[in-house]
């Protein structure tokens, strides 16, 4: 399929028993916010809970009209650590989505905000409950979808955002929470702008 090279799927990035333990300690460590929001005065809620964490000094529009931006914690700061050796590339922030079960979902969009440059490189790790994860071409009928296995490390390269759009679709078979870290590199404002 086209997107052969824009996705890349690697399974039992961590196996069971580090999967086990990451997701029961991000469940109980992560101070999970309320996932109802106001926008310019206008109340919407978000279906699943979300947290933000970035390095000092970086903010990311969408997140920071939902989000306040948090510190990193050890736990992500050690799975950002081996992230980076492994994909050999730094990142800067993470998104940090908790589905708390089946009902919970992301909708159909591309990661692509200005923040993240024209390149952007971002790497989904899996935890918890297995989701469906489905894409679909912006300009042709294409579209596919992977399994996600607790575990697995996804790595979209620039080109996915740009060609695709995706979503976790609710799956009402599933009971179990699912754990998902999008690791980003946001362009500090700065730099966005010079030139
Ligand atoms: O949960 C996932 O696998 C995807 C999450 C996602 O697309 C996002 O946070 O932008
Ligand atoms: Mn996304």
């Amino acid at each position: 399929m086209a997107h052969g090279s824009e996705l890349e799927i690697i399974e039992d990035f961590y196996d069971a028993a580090e999967c086990e333990r990451i997701y029961r300690r991000l469940l109980h460590e992560q101070d999970w916010p309320d996932n109802r929001y106001t926008v310019a005065g206008r109340q919407f809620t978000l279906p699943r809970l979300q947290t933000w964490h970035a390095d000092p000094g970086i903010r990311y529009s969408y997140s920071n009209n939902l989000l306040q931006t948090r510190s990193w914690t050890p736990l992500l700061s050690e799975i950002r650590t081996q992230i980076e050796s492994a994909l050999n590339f730094s990142f800067n922030s993470v998104l940090v989505n908790l589905y708390r079960d089946g009902n919970d979902y992301v909708g159909w969009h591309s990661d692509n905000e200005p923040e993240l440059g024209e390149q952007p490189f971002i790497a989904s790790l899996t935890f918890g409950a297995e989701r469906h994860f489905e894409f679909r071409h912006k300009q042709s009928s294409e579209n596919g979808r992977v399994l996600l296995r607790s575990g697995t490390l996804l790595v979209m390269q620039p080109n996915f955002q740009h060609h695709w759009l995706h979503s976790v679709p609710i799956d009402q078979n599933v009971m179990e929470g699912r754990i998902n870290l999008t690791f980003r590199k946001v362009i500090p404002a700065s730099n966005c702008f010079s030139n």
